[in-house]
């Protein structure tokens, strides 16, 4: 086994490079990363300075691959599975990469900024940066459940690199900033993903640190018992 990932199970953007890995049963090894750690987190700043996870390692190819949705491509490209991630066709691959930039920049990143303000040391809080983030998410649902009436997946009808994006951000962003009630399809089209065994599985191995989340109050008591 060549693969390597470097990633903790709470962490959303390693989420989505593993919901990738378990749609297509990838075989891999998991290294888990504490960056709380100033010992590992400079080992893992050697790997990739950026110090940003998931990274994934190929012994065989002697490479050290960031970037979740570079990830995913050379998961695609080199270790492809049955479920196709990034379309051939040069227009389909387009609209997955759109839906991936989407989720990443539109959810997952205002998410993670109202949740990294709450670990701000008191006097150090953005208020006006967290205000901006909750604007961008309800901006993003609005788009995202109207792209969704039309859509079983988030880039077509098949499960592809934009859906390992939208579970994760999803996931804690409808914690955050809950879009259930004024989206019914984008809420609807989450249940889609959370039947998927890949997006239970990556949830079942986050739970144990699901106490860890600042946000773990506002969590619906279903992720406790999924
Ligand atoms: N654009 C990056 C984002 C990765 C990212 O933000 N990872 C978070 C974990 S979910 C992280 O490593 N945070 C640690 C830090 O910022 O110090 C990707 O897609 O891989």
């Amino acid at each position: 086994m060549s693969l390597t990932l470097y990633q903790h199970p709470l962490a959303s953007f390693c989420h989505k490079v593993l919901i990738a890995l378990y749609e297509n049963d990838t075989p891999f090894k998991s290294s888990l990363v504490d960056l709380l750690d100033p010992a590992e987190a400079a080992r893992f700043a050697a790997l990739w300075p950026a110090g940003k996870m998931p990274v994934l390692t190929d012994s065989a190819r002697d490479v050290v691959m960031p970037e979740t949705s570079v990830i995913i491509e050379y998961l695609d490209r080199h270790y492809p599975g049955k479920v196709k991630l990034i379309p051939d066709d040069v227009d389909r691959a387009l609209k997955v990469r759109l839906w991936d930039r989407f989720f990443d920049l539109y959810v997952h990143v205002p998410m993670q900024k109202i949740v990294t303000d709450t670990l701000r040391s008191s006097g150090e809080n953005d208020r006006r940066g967290v205000e901006d983030a909750r604007a961008t998410l309800n901006l993003a649902y609005g788009m995202a459940d109207k792209h969704l009436a039309e859509n079983t997946f988030a880039a077509g009808d098949s499960v592809s690199l934009a859906d390992c994006a939208a579970s994760p951000a999803l996931f804690y962003g409808g914690i955050v900033e809950p879009f259930d009630e004024k989206h019914p399809h984008l809420a609807a089209y989450f249940e889609r993903l959370l039947e998927r065994a890949s997006v239970r599985r990556v949830l079942a191995e986050a739970r144990p640190y699901f106490h860890m989340f600042p946000y773990r109050n506002l969590m619906p008591e279903r992720f406790f018992e999924m």
